[in-house]
């Protein structure tokens, strides 16, 4: 491919540790072998469009402050051509693996349905071309259905049954492109399925509407034979002040209700979790213990802003805990980690994206590393195996089982007296997952 939107930066490079240029990788080293997979098996680095290539800067309070070379054009199909081609000369420069996008990132909007949907069309002919041309491939696809001023009462959620039918037909067109572009996934993030006031809103009829929309999405994945994974992406707020899908427990409680637990799995977006004021491993933790993890929207928050600033990830001990819970879960199979994270406002050179990228990238290599040591040490799990050991005992396990009653509980109690106490020793493990995280290299 020419290079044509970033002539300053070459392929980037696994240096090693002890190198000093910022545009190396320090720690990604895409062929390094680690616990039988190497680590762009287990990684599955993805690219989101959105941030990367369509955001500038733009905040509540001022304009874009980036100029980016691929947004010039006059004509907005010819700019979005290009703004493909600088994605994919960006992807292969960087050595990701992956990209993800919004039906409304790749072409822009026309003025009917019929005329988006053939401006789709064409893109995603080019988008087809540049996968097979590079070897790049989708995670997932999505719908952008909450930026249009259609939606601003909510998509499946929307008072209005006209609405929900055009956040439908959104669906449908972006979940055929995702199939035809080979697609491993497609996301649902409910951009404006909530509520900003009770006493304007109908909740049981908007989530059974948010239930049904998703079985008919179900029903049309079976119809075009789209063999990817599904994911909601839970978000407890923001833009709305209550998002129904608030987060990985509320998310798994709605499938249960609704029938939908067998067709969805989980996207875990860093920064969402911590908006719900859980730690993002707690919400991988969740998905993991019952089966729901599909993918990972890396990013992080900033504990003082408080809102979702989507941060590039670059805690290792935050990557490597997930990472932590990752690997215990067995690895990522159709999902990977999308970099769901935009520069800050002040970033505004193109250079800006691959330091960005680098960082996370490396920030997750270490983590996955360190996770890898963690368990393969297997400190960490021989102490919790402890901590529980007395429900491997019979007692423990006819409780287990199912077959004590409280009148057994009640003569176990008389006959044993008070439990034992026994520390959980937080602070030592504090320790030592320090000394995983800094020795490691
Ligand atoms: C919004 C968010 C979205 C989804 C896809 O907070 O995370 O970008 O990932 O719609
Ligand atoms: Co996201």
């Amino acid at each position: 491919m020419a290079t044509q939107f970033f002539p300053d930066v070459q392929r980037i490079a696994y240096e090693g540790p002890d190198s000093r240029n910022p545009l190396a990788f320090k720690h990604y080293d895409a062929a390094a072998v680690v616990a039988g997979r190497t680590m762009a098996e287990h990684l599955r680095f993805a690219v989101c469009y959105w941030h990367t290539f369509r955001g500038a800067g733009a905040d509540m309070f001022g304009a874009p402050t980036m100029r980016h070379r691929w947004a010039g054009a006059a004509d907005p199909m010819r700019a979005a051509e290009e703004t493909l081609e600088a994605a994919f000369e960006f992807f292969t420069k960087l050595g990701v693996g992956f990209w993800c996008f919004h039906d409304r990132d790749i072409a822009p909007e026309a003025d009917t349905l019929a005329e988006t949907n053939r401006r789709l069309d064409r893109i995603a002919a080019l988008a087809a071309k540049l996968q097979d041309d590079t070897g790049v491939r989708l995670l997932w696809g999505t719908t952008n259905a909450f930026s249009h001023p259609r939606f601003l009462a909510g998509a499946a959620t929307n008072p209005s049954p006209a609405v929900f039918a055009y956040a439908a037909s959104q669906v449908k067109k972006a979940m055929e492109l995702t199939h035809q572009l080979g697609g491993a996934g497609y996301v649902f993030w409910g951009g404006r399925e909530g509520y900003d006031m009770l006493l304007n809103t109908d909740m049981r009829r908007e989530t059974a509407h948010l239930a049904r929309f998703l079985h008919m999405a179900v029903e049309h994945r079976k119809r075009i034979g789209f063999g990817g994974a599904l994911y909601i992406e839970p978000k407890p707020h923001e833009p709305t002040k209550h998002q129904y899908d608030f987060d990985a427990a509320t998310v798994h409680a709605f499938l249960l209700a609704n029938g939908l637990e067998k067709d969805f799995k989980l996207n875990i977006e860093a920064n969402h979790a911590t908006l719900a004021r859980h730690e993002f491993v707690h919400e991988l933790e969740y998905a993991v213990a019952h089966g729901l993890l599909g993918s990972v929207d890396a990013n992080r928050g900033d504990a003082l802003l408080g809102w979702d600033t989507d941060q590039f990830p670059t805690d290792v001990k935050e990557c490597a805990l997930a990472m932590h819970t990752i690997l215990r879960g067995g690895g990522f199979t159709t999902g990977g980690l999308n970099f769901d994270a935009k520069l800050r406002r002040q970033s505004i050179d193109a250079v800006d994206l691959f330091h960005a990228h680098i960082g996370a990238m490396d920030a997750f290599a270490r983590g996955l590393r360190v996770a890898d040591r963690m368990i393969a040490d297997g400190v960490f799990a021989d102490f919790v195996k402890q901590r529980y050991v007395g429900w491997d005992g019979d007692f423990g396990q006819r409780i287990e089982n199912g077959a004590a009653t409280f009148e057994e509980m009640e003569a176990y109690t008389l006959k044993h007296g008070e439990p034992a106490l026994q520390s959980g020793r937080q602070e030592m493990l504090e320790n030592l997952l320090n000394e995983y995280l800094y020795s490691v290299r």
